[in-house]
């Protein structure tokens, strides 16, 4: 009976023990904070660049400007906040004041405010329509308080740190909940500085006395997190193109950085060995510049730059922070609208259907009961798959009920535990083989990988290295479709026509003669010449959905093989290289400015097209021209054509313009004018049109 009575016990301690849950890891490293926890839930959000630079067309003002030329003709906050919401976007964080030291907000600190402009009569305030339309469409509010302020006389002494503090106060005290607090590294230098008008420069890492300042914003708003290239919260990416680096690690070794500080470099990845926890965000506007230029409306980031920075920043374990630069009615502008809503739309036809769920899974490895494979596609945030403690490697194997195609894989890590993963592979079985699909590094938070959409059976997910045993809460499948945007047409100085599209698993059809591509296409396997005049057209086709990206169509002229620039020296034919990415540039004492081409052989030409130089800061736009044709290059007569590129400085595109057919060999484009009136002349592209 004794004997019998001590089995019983025994069995019903085993049933226990085998269906207790085991023990949950302890946590690894550096750890992320409540506040810094809320904020994954963010992901991405909007910047807006909007303050006194849109009204002198400036990126840096000197803090000179006077508040009145600060005047939008019709302010829609709301407008803005509607935009973020139907984009997807989470927050909005507020120029309040950038480096010209002009205050959207009527602040008792300074006379360099809104409340001194004409605009409204002195009564308006960004700051709070802005954090009131935020309100209105649930989106969190944030504000930008720029550290250097060009216009304050006090910059540089301690007296302005205290009004600095006191701009914060009013700040985080007056217009509600602020989720992010950005400080910028760019600081010290000329300026106003209350009509001083000089240079005056501070050492970026004491003159701020930055864990002060800091206190201020935990005591008001403690859940706000703040950003700089140290954080304490957030830290800069290092860069202002939009990514992170693949491998990108939460952590780092804070203290040696500040805001502003040289070794920014290793921002873009974080740091192995950090001391805390302190994720990178990736500030970059949509425009090349952070304010508003009209001239700057055709270079709106298209839908595949957006899905590069969408995939290179949330999909690389960062925060994505995009930027509107708010032009002078004070509206997001109808291009940025188009682009920002493209993205949104790829993501969600991106992200449609999880393929993973309700698949078998299975793991080589775990921890035991509570810590299975099944947790990683429960859609559940706070269960995950873990191994034994001495266990640092192990593999995932989801397998589906019939071959799938499969092009994205999302995984993440159980952050409260710390980022742990140092070398992952994923891999799909085809055929009964399994091939590799990547071999990666880091996870943290969110890591999304995009391939070439492969059928598979089984798709394994291996941990190779991890500094502990491996943590990780869910993992993702998509059949993302192509990008169907039109492909790219180019033509190089021998004839030889490229077209490429952005999204490589379609088939590119085109046509040389204006023909329509989806009719009378051939299929693009590579390159081809063209050395006569055409049109070609080009459409990328889905091969699983049979649709058809917008047609792309290019007119070309006689090939410029033949062509020289007389004077030129090696750079000269950038004028005619066929990529609009790169210059030439003719320089002279004064104006005009010409540019002699010799086209080597005499031809019928009744126009001719013209692309100013296409950087960021354009290098000498021709405002009035002047052409000539001439048969021997030596006698040029009257020109042909003479005029104005009309809002060239605005609107820097290709122009094109037309005249009665003439004969002849040479061509001088005269520039008489430029727009910045300096005798330089950038030639992205110039072309002649035949008869
Ligand atoms: C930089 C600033 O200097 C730019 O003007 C812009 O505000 C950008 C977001 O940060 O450091």
């Amino acid at each position: 009976m004794k004997r019998s009575i001590m089995l019983l016990l025994s069995v019903t301690a085993l049933i226990f023990t085998s269906c207790q849950k085991a023990e949950p890891p302890k946590p690894y490293g550096p750890l992320p904070s409540e506040r810094q926890l809320k904020h994954y839930n963010y992901e991405q959000y909007a910047f807006v660049h909007f303050n006194m630079n849109t009204f002198t067309d400036m990126e840096w003002g000197t803090g000179a400007e006077d508040p009145d030329l600060f005047n939008p003709t019709d302010l829609d906050c709301d407008q803005w906040a509607k935009v973020c919401k139907d984009a997807g976007l989470k927050g909005i964080i507020l120029t309040a004041k950038h480096h010209d030291g002009f205050c959207l907000w009527p602040t008792k600190t300074t006379k360099h405010s809104v409340k001194y402009s004409k605009w409204r009569d002195g009564k308006g305030d960004v700051v709070k329509e802005l954090s009131e339309a935020c309100k209105k469409y649930g989106l969190q509010f944030g504000v930008y308080l720029s550290p250097w302020d060009r216009n304050n006389a006090k910059y540089g002494t301690p007296e302005y740190i205290d009004i600095y503090r006191e701009q914060l106060r009013e700040l985080l005290t007056n217009y509600g909940d602020v989720f992010e607090v950005w400080f910028d590294g760019a600081n010290g230098g000329s300026g106003y500085y209350g009509g001083a008008n000089e240079t005056r420069r501070v050492d970026r890492k004491t003159y701020y006395d930055w864990p002060n300042t800091y206190k201020i914003v935990r005591k008001l708003q403690p859940y706000a997190c703040m950003f700089s290239d140290a954080g304490p919260d957030l830290r800069w990416v290092g860069n202002e193109k939009g990514y992170a680096n693949k491998t990108n690690w939460c952590l780092l070794r804070r203290d040696e950085f500040y805001p502003g500080s040289p070794n920014y470099k290793e921002l873009t990845s974080g740091q192995e060995d950090g001391t805390h926890w302190v994720p990178a965000e990736v500030d970059v506007s949509i425009r090349p510049g952070w304010y508003y230029h009209k001239s700057e409306d055709h270079k709106v980031k298209t839908l595949p730059q957006l899905l590069d920075i969408y995939y290179h920043s949330v999909g690389r374990n960062a925060f994505m922070l995009i930027n509107f630069p708010v032009d002078r009615r004070g509206h997001i502008h109808e291009n940025d609208v188009k682009a920002i809503m493209s993205l949104a739309n790829q993501l969600k036809e991106d992200f449609k259907t999880d393929l993973a769920k309700g698949t078998k899974i299975s793991a080589s490895v775990d921890r035991g009961s509570g810590y299975g494979a099944e947790n990683l596609i429960d859609g559940k945030k706070d269960t995950y798959w873990a191994t034994p403690d001495d266990v640092t490697s192990g593999s995932i194997t989801i397998e589906f009920k019939k071959p799938t195609i499969v092009n994205r894989f999302l995984v993440q890590e159980y952050i409260p535990l710390g980022q742990r993963v140092k070398e992952f592979t994923v891999e799909a079985m085809v055929d009964g083989k399994w091939h590799t699909i990547a071999e990666e590094t880091t996870i943290g938070y969110k890591r999304i990988l995009r391939f070439e959409p492969v059928e598979a059976e089984k798709i394994r997910f291996t941990v190779m290295k991890s500094k502990a045993c491996p943590v990780i809460s869910n993992i993702e499948l998509y059949h993302a479709p192509a990008v169907m945007v039109e492909p790219q047409i180019t033509r190089n100085r021998d004839g030889v026509v490229f077209i490429r599209s952005y999204d490589k698993t379609g088939e590119v059809y085109y046509t040389t003669n204006g023909a329509d591509p989806v009719k009378k296409g051939k299929l693009y396997t590579e390159p081809f010449v063209l050395k006569e005049k055409g049109t070609v057209k080009a459409i990328i086709k889905d091969k699983t959905t049979g649709k058809y990206s917008p047609v792309a169509s290019v007119t070309f002229d006689i090939c410029p093989e033949k062509w020289t620039i007389r004077k030129g020296d090696k750079n000269s034919i950038l004028a005619f290289d066929g990529n609009t990415g790169t210059s030439y540039i003719v320089t002279n004492d004064k104006l005009p400015v010409d540019l002699v081409i010799d086209l080597g052989e005499t031809l019928i030409i009744k126009g001719f097209t013209y692309l100013p130089d296409q950087s960021k800061k354009s290098k000498g736009i021709i405002k009035d021209y002047e052409l000539y044709v001439s048969r021997t290059g030596k006698i040029w007569g009257k020109p042909v054509s003479k005029g104005e590129f009309s809002n060239i400085k605005n609107n820097p595109v290709l122009q094109t313009i037309k005249f009665n057919p003439v004969k002849g060999r040479y061509i001088k484009l005269r520039a008489i004018s430029t727009t910045d009136d300096k005798p330089i002349i950038g030639v992205a592209e110039f072309s002649v049109i035949t008869e």
